[in-house]
């Protein structure tokens, strides 16, 4: 089995790697190292609050060193894969800074994802263990676990966070610190964090010790984040943002608090952001504008004392419109700071002091003064600022390729330069607004969905001859799905269906479409066969305008 496993490898060519060290960037310090120093530096100072429960980062470090030498005595080797599938607990940060300790690389998966993006990722990264809860959110994630332990080949363990049943309980694992091995290279891989992906199935997306540690101080930099911050993780942990922008892995890094909210909405998150002191979050902005409203309705002497400790509000994922990213320093009491970001490395924050203009209508500028951006138009020549072009870049965290995916290397990569997907304008200042996505996934509430993907599911359905799946702009979401569909000659479909059928495919939730509707062709202007891209503009051009007419008709019947 080992001999058969694909290393994952993430590399720049020696001079910029070169240059990255030169800078400063790279500093060589791995997550194991990261862990050591915390452990020691702020021992007695608290992590986590989870609940009623706070761990200290002499605890943090201890937990996390003990649980990677369990894995180690259980037969475990450095550079082997596991999947992680957690909410947001301590136990995500004992399992992630575990693996680290013990040289073994994790694949954060998200908490929504059901079999069958678990069972890719699995195969994908050739795992040799998942960690995972007994139930969350009302699913049996244990039950997932032993079907995977049965279908995957190579799929060993299964370490379960809660009642284990015949599995392996995860605190049952813990061996000698005193056997952890030596410190891996920091140029080397420290985890594989998974894409949005606009074709098809997530990518593996091999991220090294030294440009994500680069990426986490130079955020705690950005966002004024130090060992006096309290970190609130509303989003999932698993999620790039959450994580690390500057996320809790930046926090643990500045040696702050991470404060673990076991539920976004108003109600549950405003008393805690006041019980806990919370000064810094991240929220995507279907849940900005929820929080907004809700503030607005309590009124401002109750959102002030709740509120009173916040001082920097990140938004990003999606794009913030303008006109909400104006409501939240008047209603919500703090900064907002606009995050544009993506797993696969760049990330553009608006700066602290930057003006009113800026922060409500940019999405930021890069991090580094060596991040690379080139915006270019479809002929692949660069445009002037002001015009809206593809966003290409490349810099000291971002990606040079994809785990084990040559066809997606070979689009989403020239010469180092990493294709992002996004159409944005260019200020003279560096700047970024972005204007949308050249290709076809849906940004649901910042979930990223490829059409593609999701076109697959629905055309494996018995009835249907094809499907078509385009994103809609969605007052709520930002983006909701819309699914066309062409049943075969002769059957009778329902929505209610299709919504079924989805659900027994075993796909995160967050895939099934918004929106059914059922057609008796696609496109009968088209003179032989047209793409899919082109099918999927002149059907969201279809809805738009149908849309808009209904939004006359109805102004139309006020008057
Ligand atoms: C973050 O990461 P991913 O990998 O889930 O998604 C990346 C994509 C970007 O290419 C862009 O299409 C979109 O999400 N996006 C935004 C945005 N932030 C991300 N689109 C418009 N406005 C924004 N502010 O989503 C992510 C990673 C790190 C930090 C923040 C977000």
């Amino acid at each position: 089995m080992t001999s058969s496993l694909l290393p994952v490898t993430q590399t720049w060519p020696d001079d910029l790697a070169a240059l990255y060290k030169a800078r400063g960037y790279w500093r060589g310090e791995t997550f194991p190292a990261m862990l050591r120093r915390i452990g020691a530096q702020h021992g007695d100072r608290i992590a986590f609050s989870e609940g009623a429960r706070q761990e200290s980062y002499r605890d943090f470090a201890a937990r996390a060193q003990a649980f990677g030498a369990g894995l180690l005595e259980r037969g475990y080797a450095p550079g082997d894969r596991v999947l992680i599938q957690l909410g947001n607990s301590i136990a995500f940060f004992h399992a992630a800074f575990g693996l680290f300790a013990a040289g073994l690389v994790p694949v954060y998966a998200l908490p929504a994802h059901r079999r069958t993006e678990i069972a890719h990722l699995l195969r994908k990264s050739q795992a040799v263990a998942m960690i995972t809860h007994d139930r969350l959110d009302g699913f049996d994630h244990a039950g997932l676990a032993a079907q995977m332990l049965e279908e995957i080949p190579g799929l060993r363990d299964a370490f379960i966070v809660g009642e284990a049943g015949a599995l392996t309980g995860f605190d049952s694992i813990a061996g000698d610190p005193a056997t952890l091995p030596e410190d891996p290279d920091p140029q080397s891989v420290a985890f594989l964090q998974i894409s949005g992906g606009s074709t098809g199935m997530s990518k593996l997306i091999p991220r090294t010790h030294d440009d994500y540690i680069y990426s986490l101080w130079a955020s705690n930099e950005i966002c004024g984040v130090t060992e006096d911050s309290v970190y609130g993780a509303v989003l999932p942990v698993a999620h790039n943002f959450t994580m690390s922008s500057p996320g809790c892995y930046g926090a643990l890094y500045a040696g702050a608090r991470v404060v673990l909210f076991p539920s976004p909405v108003p109600d549950a998150a405003f008393p805690l952001i006041r019980q806990e002191g919370v000064t810094i979050t991240g929220l995507v902005p279907p849940l900005a504008l929820l929080w907004l409203d809700a503030a607005e309705k309590a009124g401002g002497a109750r959102t002030a004392r709740d509120l009173a400790s916040l001082k920097v509000l990140l938004v990003g994922g999606a794009k913030f419109l303008p006109e909400s990213a104006r409501r939240v320093k008047p209603v919500l009491g703090c900064t907002l700071q606009q995050v544009f970001g993506m797993a696969e490395g760049l990330v553009n924050y608006t700066r602290l002091d930057d003006d009113e203009a800026t922060i409500t209508q940019t999405q930021g500028r890069p991090i580094s003064p060596d991040d690379e951006v080139r915006v270019l138009d479809d002929a692949g020549n660069p445009v002037a600022d002001g015009t809206p072009g593809h966003l290409l870049t490349r810099g000291p965290y971002t990606i040079r390729g994809y785990h084990d995916e040559p066809a997606a290397n070979e689009r989403s990569f020239e010469d180092g330069w990493y294709r992002t997907g996004d159409i944005v304008i260019r200020h003279p200042s560096g700047h970024l607004t972005v204007q949308g996505r050249a290709g076809d996934h849906i940004n649901r509430a910042g979930e990223k969905i490829s059409a593609e993907e999701v076109e697959d599911h629905l055309v494996a359905h018995p009835a249907v001859l094809d499907a078509v799946v385009v994103s809609i702009p969605d007052a709520k979401l930002g983006e909701r799905i819309a699914a066309f569909i062409l049943p075969k000659e002769g059957q009778a479909l329902r929505a209610v269906d299709i919504r079924k059928f989805m659900r027994s495919r075993q796909v995160a939730p967050f895939k099934t479409p918004d929106e059914i509707r059922f057609v008796t062709g696609f496109g009968t202007t088209a003179v032989g066969k047209i793409s899919r891209k082109t099918l999927r503009a002149e059907l969201r051009e279809e809805v738009l305008k149908a849309e808009a007419a209904e939004a006359r008709k109805t102004e139309e019947e006020k008057i």
